[in-house]
């Protein structure tokens, strides 16, 4: 049981925040409403000093849903609970090197993820968020208008495919489930599923092309969103440190893994927890 109240700490004006002062082997009741408004409110929350060992990093995220092991990512070979995000020092290509939200090529795309640090460069390996809430926000009511009528298809073949991103990079040997390729279609505008709030939900990972729009059709408008999607007022940026965790919701934020470190070993693991279709 922790006795201090933790504080909530914003990372930049537009997104992310810290929450500071509670343990995550053991928070209590109201330490868990204080995560759960800030993970609501902010997109991604951030951790700093904890000493989570596996089971403990499984136990915390089972608190927040079901477990989603994933299908491409080498899971770790004791807990496949736990994905390994991570790059060895004489790889180039990491996980994550672009800006995405995870999984939404899924039905029902997962809520979010917690990664834990395990294994840091000296510098670098930083990871970047951006705010979908603050994206959408800042568009002109004539293209809101124009997106709310509009649905998106996301495909994960030009990731995690056979003739995709990563089967085709150094870091080939590690992903598996390439015959297990799939899409979905979402609202290009989502309504949050726990803030009630609007985001913009296309990314360049996975979309492919609007409903009913040739790819071609929908490439500048895509093109526009992704620019306007990461323009600095939205972004924060994560400087890891041994102990650090983030748990992002990835309906209202999309990441980027900086691939600045080449030369070091970084590993990361992560637990995905399911999500809900989304409207
Ligand atoms: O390594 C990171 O910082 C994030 C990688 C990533 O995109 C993920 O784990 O989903
Ligand atoms: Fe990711």
């Amino acid at each position: 049981m922790s006795f201090q109240t933790p504080t909530v700490r914003k990372l930049s004006a537009g997104c992310g925040a810290e929450v500071l002062g509670v343990d995550l082997r053991k928070p209590s009741n109201s330490d868990m409403e204080i995560i759960r408004d800030a993970y609501r409110d902010y997109g991604v929350i951030f951790f700093r000093d904890q000493q989570l060992t596996p089971e403990d990093h499984i136990a915390f995220a089972r608190r927040w849903g079901e477990i989603d092991i994933n299908k491409f990512f080498p899971a770790n070979g004791e807990y496949p609970e736990i994905a390994e995000v991570g790059k060895e020092k004489e790889k180039k290509t990491n996980i994550g090197g672009g800006w995405h939200r995870d999984l939404s090529y899924d039905p029902s795309p997962a809520m979010g993820s917690i990664l834990v640090a395990r294994v840091l460069p000296k510098e670098g390996g930083d990871t970047l968020f951006s705010n979908m809430y603050a994206a959408y926000e800042a568009l002109s009511d004539g293209l809101k208008e124009t997106l709310s009528s509009l649905k998106a298809v996301h495909s994960n073949a030009m990731a995690f495919g056979a003739a995709g991103f990563y089967k085709n990079s150094d870091q080939s040997a590690g992903f598996k489930g390439e015959n297990l390729i799939g899409q979905a279609v979402h609202p290009v505008i989502i309504t949050h599923p726990l803030s009630g709030r609007k985001a913009l939900y296309v990314n360049p990972a996975f979309t492919t092309h609007f409903e009913g729009w040739t790819p071609l059709e929908s490439r500048p408008l895509l093109d526009f969103l992704y620019a306007h999607a990461v323009r600095p007022e939205f972004t924060c940026r994560f400087q890891w440190r041994e102990g650090s965790v983030a748990f992002w919701d990835n309906r209202a934020t999309w990441h980027y893994a900086a691939n600045d470190y080449h030369g070091s070993r970084r590993l990361l693991h992560r637990i995905t927890i399911g999500g809900v279709p989304l409207g």
